[in-house]
């Protein structure tokens, strides 16, 4: 007897231009489009193995070990059904295929990613169980084909099926059919480009990202401008600085749209707050290191930007790591009591 098993891993992407509003919920279909940087590290990957096999009796998942539930109409039974259908065409066209799609599944997926990296798994991990079915499968599927899958899952998920820098255009089809993440450019593309993740605080956050985002949509009237008139041009132009390898570009789009992102979660009602003291202190940190560089007649240096949570991502060039890396140490040092609020994760090259 053959066996059916298929294994693919992921990795985490961070954005530049936030993912933030629904239009539409079941489907998860964007307000804006976004743009991210996958990470190209070893330790910040999900790895997914798919098993199928006419004796199993149900579809069943397995996280870090643990037996998860898989709810019925719920994201995961939405990507697995998805992907199944995909098959069931191949083998409608091919009497001599194994018929897998009828077998039931068996999907173990593990996070390497140390809790303490305070990182979101959902986008590593919906990416690695369309790709480790898509191997199952054998589907003849291009990543931005399984992207409209994956973004089912988890929206930010739909990036990470490409490295380098991805887009997620928003698109504008009621069916989500053109609601893709595309490549920007490739990791080789721009190879000093780097980023550093600072983990301020590994608690859960206070209020998840679903929620979160669908109360902006609900109650906020900066997201409004946000989308109308901000975003498309911010796409275009950091779509352009990543082509040109343009850091100074790059680093200003970054910052500016990650404070946009926390200014329309705070204008929320009731309000949505992300970042903390040391997320602040760090932003003017990387503002006085910018400062003084163009005051001497460069360029910026770095990029901040955060997510739904406290933890800065901060993006450099791959000469200045060293001196951001000191600097953070300086004044940021892990003492006993500073140990559990703040530590350095580490360095990971994009490309
Ligand atoms: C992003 N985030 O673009 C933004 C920036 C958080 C802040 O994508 O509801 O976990 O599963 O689609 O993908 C987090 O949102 O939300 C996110 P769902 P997801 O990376």
């Amino acid at each position: 007897m053959p066996v059916y098993q298929a294994t693919a891993s992921a990795p985490v992407n961070i954005a530049c231009i936030k993912y933030w509003g629904k239009r539409d919920t079941k489907l998860i279909l964007p307000t804006n489009s976004s743009l991210s940087v996958t990470l190209d590290q070893d330790n910040l990957r999900a790895t997914t193995t798919s098993r199928a096999d006419p004796k199993f009796e149900q579809d069943q998942l397995w996280l870090n070990g643990k037996v998860d539930e898989i709810k019925p109409g719920g994201r995961l039974a939405t990507c697995i059904a998805e992907m199944k259908k995909l098959r069931a065409q191949v083998e409608s066209g091919s009497p001599n295929e194994p018929k897998l799609a009828e077998f039931k599944l068996h999907i173990s997926s593990f996070n390497n990613f140390p809790t303490a990296a305070g990182l979101a798994s959902s986008a590593a991990g919906f990416a690695a169980l369309v790709a480790s079915l898509a191997a199952l499968y054998q589907l003849p599927t291009s990543p931005s084909e399984l992207s409209r899958i994956a973004r089912q899952g988890s929206g930010s998920a739909c990036r990470s099926l490409f490295g380098g820098f991805v887009a997620w255009e928003k698109g504008t089809a009621a069916d989500g059919s053109d609601s893709l993440a595309v490549e920007v450019a490739p990791r080789e593309h721009w190879p000093d480009i780097h980023a550093l993740i600072c983990v301020v605080s590994d608690d859960k956050k206070g209020t998840s990202s679903t929620t979160g985002m669908q109360r902006t949509v609900e109650t906020s009237t900066l997201l409004e401008h946000r989308i109308k008139h901000v975003v498309p041009e911010r796409m275009r132009a950091i779509s352009e600085a990543i082509k040109a390898r343009d850091f100074d570009t790059f680093a200003r789009i970054t910052m500016q749209d990650s404070n946009q992102f926390h200014s329309v979660a705070l204008d929320t009602d009731p309000p949505i707050f992300y970042l903390n003291d040391v997320s602040r202190a760090i932003i003017a940190l990387i503002i006085e290191y910018n400062r003084v560089s163009v005051e001497a007649g460069g360029k910026l240096k770095a990029a901040y930007t955060y997510d739904a949570g406290p933890n800065a991502v901060i993006y450099t060039l791959k000469e200045n790591v060293k001196e951001i890396v000191s600097l953070i140490v300086k004044y940021f040092p892990q003492t006993d009591g500073f140990k559990d609020t703040f530590g350095l994760f580490g360095s990971t090259g994009v490309g």
